[in-house]
């Protein structure tokens, strides 16, 4: 386990895990693969009569040979999608059985059960490798080890999908992936091959296209993003009556974003960014939290809806299908090893009439195959915690050794165990199946543009500025006409004016003659800022504090107590990362050690930044990405000199301590939720 801060919390599948977990102790002894002691793993044997000239190496030597061996074979292929992620364990308890009306899994209506959970967050195009802060939709895909097998969401933060029908996957994976004759670009979608396939030929993609192209495409962080099932699932109750069902996470600590600039600069300046902030959260004690939400559509109204309920590229907007929340799921624990853990885990999904989940069916289960082999289901991450008992048998890597004279049912001792099993997680739901074999979709499955239009017309306006920008930055990244000329003649049909906005400034043409007309509807949970906390909360923000020689070490001081009851991590940020002196010491002094040095860090990886002394960069760069600014006596000053700002757009607030006299500059630009972050720092600091 990496941190003893982690303990606190052990579920089954920690303690199932930790029979396949070994430590190294001072103790331990090197042994080969088969256990023997080895005494020297730096020097193969060679030939050694005419030393000290350079001599045959042998061989036989086993012990060499098995090092490199096992060195030469360490990679397996990469997730053909969603390749590049971090995953982390944790728990799900369900609030109450209030999901009984709908569905017997214990796991969602059991409030005594707590459920063990792993989940695994990427991104989609880039390869195992590539920077975490890229503009693209990210996976969240959930294992829940439930006393009757496991059971996954496998979701992404989008609630809709690129495409309607899972045979059309190989092509969109291929359109977004680097294109085949330089493989280039890494990690995004800004690249002809994307743009050429989500336009005019796939006319159903406009929807997802315009969550990407908004603030949803690029997270602050996983612990602040939504999750969605995607897929339309399905739940039966006990009268064996059977239910329509999206699945919604819902972020404790809301919904935000990075600005595209920070984004852009962090997958330079630390492209593990997503990564680490996962691991920082849980380590500094704010495990992050999700609400587990469900859209429920009895069977019976399946076809009450303008849309399709069935169809991946719409969703069931919330004013027409009201979200139950059911329960919530907590990440308290890293992975001890990424390899075992995080890369090989495996994912599924469940049983539905969404016909692209029914491919993903197919897929998911076809695809461990080459990267996990046979048997994986019996690797220790993707092992259930409850028995598991049938007759398949042997295959690569069997680890399980079944006692018993027979291998198949029924047989001459047929009364006894294994038998089928007619109750628990998976229930078979009889259903009458009446009509043409055809390679076709259903009517409803055409209509392509208007819930994209719902959507764009649902964002405030900073999300609109947005989402022209970034079509802007991904079709100037084409650099065949056919493809960004194109473009927004599909976009007109979205919104007439966003085509044209983008038009201008990629060089695109207009499609004047659109006939679908605008709805003007919305939908407001669609918007980000939709989704702030409950209560405002400056849990897990990083804050940087400038200091240098002469800083006023008790100011500093209160302020980092203050952020620490608020749960925030700060970090001090010097000129040197050693010894520096707050007023009164002198070099040879006790001074402060700081965290980073200036040039180590930049303002882009911090959520805030607290200056008690001077640093007009960091100041302006700060200010650039909308982020809130604290500042301290003479730095209120400099804040408002380095932003050339008038006094009245800097609110100004004295906590009025009696041993330390703070005043805060606080910087109000309008960015997401993140000002009541700030107003949760005067809180603590005036409480
Ligand atoms: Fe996936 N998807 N997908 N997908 N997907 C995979 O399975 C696939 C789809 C998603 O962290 C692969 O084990 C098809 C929708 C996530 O291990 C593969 C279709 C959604 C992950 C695959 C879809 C997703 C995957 C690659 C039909 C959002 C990462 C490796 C159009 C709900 C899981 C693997 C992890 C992974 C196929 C569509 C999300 C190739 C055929 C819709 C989060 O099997």
């Amino acid at each position: 386990m990496s941190s003893s801060v982690q303990a606190f919390f052990e579920t089954a599948k920690i303690k199932d895990l930790s029979h396949d977990t070994v430590e190294v102790t001072a103790k331990t002894g090197l042994t080969t693969d088969h256990g023997v002691p080895v005494p020297d793993t730096d020097n193969w044997w060679v030939e050694a009569h005419q030393w000290p000239r350079l001599c045959p190496s042998l061989l036989e030597d086993q012990i060499a040979r098995e090092k490199l061996h096992r060195f030469d074979h360490e990679r397996i292929p990469e997730r053909v999608v969603h390749a590049r992620g971090t995953g982390a364990h944790g728990y799900f308890r369900a609030f109450d059985d209030r999901a009984r009306k709908y569905t017997v899994a214990g796991v969602l209506t059991d409030p005594s059960r707590t459920t063990p959970t792993f989940v695994r967050f990427s991104t989609v195009q880039g390869a195992r490798g590539s920077a975490d802060t890229v503009r693209d939709a990210r996976g969240f895909a959930t294992k829940f080890y439930t006393e009757e097998g496991n059971w996954d969401i496998v979701g992404n933060n989008i609630p809709v999908f690129f495409i309607q029908d899972a045979m059309k996957f190989p092509d969109l994976v291929h359109a977004v992936k680097p294109e085949p004759q330089n493989e280039v670009p890494q990690g995004g979608a800004a690249h002809n091959n994307f743009w050429d396939f989500v336009g005019t030929i796939t006319a159903e993609a406009s929807h997802m296209v315009m969550w990407a192209m908004s603030p949803r495409g690029i997270p602050r962080s996983y612990r602040m993003m939504q999750g969605f099932g995607v897929n339309t699932f399905t739940l039966i109750n006990a009268e064996n009556k059977r239910f329509f069902v999206k699945f919604h996470w819902i972020p404790e600590l809301g919904v935000h974003s990075l600005v595209w600039d920070e984004a852009l600069k962090i997958c330079g300046q630390d492209p593990d960014f997503h990564r680490k902030d996962l691991e920082e959260a849980i380590n500094s004690g704010a495990p992050p939290k999700w609400t587990l939400g469900i859209q429920v559509i009895p069977e019976e109204k399946e076809h009450d809806f303008e849309f399709d309920i069935l169809d991946a590229t719409k969703l069931w907007p919330e004013e027409l299908v009201p979200i139950e929340e059911i329960g919530e799921m907590v990440l308290n624990r890293t992975v001890d090893e990424f390899f075992p853990e995080t890369e090989q885990v495996r994912f599924a999904r469940a049983i539905s009439d969404d016909p692209l989940l029914q491919g993903r069916n197919f897929s998911y289960f076809d695809t461990q195959l080459s990267r996990l082999g046979l048997n994986w289901e019996q690797i220790p991450i993707n092992r259930p915690v409850c028995p598991v008992m049938n007759h398949n048998r042997d295959g690569a890597h069997q680890m399980r050794i079944t006692k018993g004279k027979v291998n198949y049912w029924p047989n001459r001792f047929s009364a006894g165990a294994p038998i089928p099993l007619d109750h628990g997680g998976y229930i078979d739901f009889a259903q009458k199946v009446n009509g043409i074999k055809a390679r076709a979709r259903g009517e409803k499955f055409k209509e392509h543009f208007n819930q994209a239009e719902l959507f764009l017309n649902s964002l405030n306006e900073y999300e609109k500025r947005h989402v022209i920008n970034s079509f802007t930055f991904e079709l100037s990244h084409c650099d065949d006409p056919l493809v960004y000329e194109s473009y927004t003649k599909v976009l007109s049909n979205v919104n007439l004016d966003l085509a044209k906005a983008v038009a201008a400034n990629v060089g695109g043409h207009i499609n004047e003659s659109v006939t679908r007309r605008s709805h003007g509807q919305k939908s407001v949970s669609l918007s980000q800022s939709y989704y702030v906390p409950k209560k405002p909360t400056i849990k897990s923000r990083r804050i940087a504090i400038l200091v240098a020689d002469g800083f006023n070490q008790l100011e500093v001081d209160a302020i980092r107590a203050m952020l620490k009851a608020g749960n925030a991590i700060s970090y001090l940020i010097g000129p040197r990362r050693s010894k520096v002196y707050p007023a009164g010491q002198k070099e040879g002094d006790a001074g402060v050690f700081v965290d980073h040095n200036f040039e180590g860090q930049r303002s882009t990886l911090f959520d805030a930044l607290l200056i008690p002394g001077r640093c007009i960069h960091w100041v302006r760069e700060a200010f650039g990405h909308l982020k809130p600014i604290g500042a301290i006596g003479e730095g209120v000053e400099v804040v408002t000199r380095a932003l050339k700002l008038d006094v009245p757009q800097v609110a100004f607030a004295s906590p009025g301590d009696s041993s330390v006299t703070v005043s805060y500059g606080v910087v109000t630009t309008g960015k997401y939720s993140i000002t009541s972050a700030v107003t949760d720092v005067l809180e603590i600091a005036s409480g």
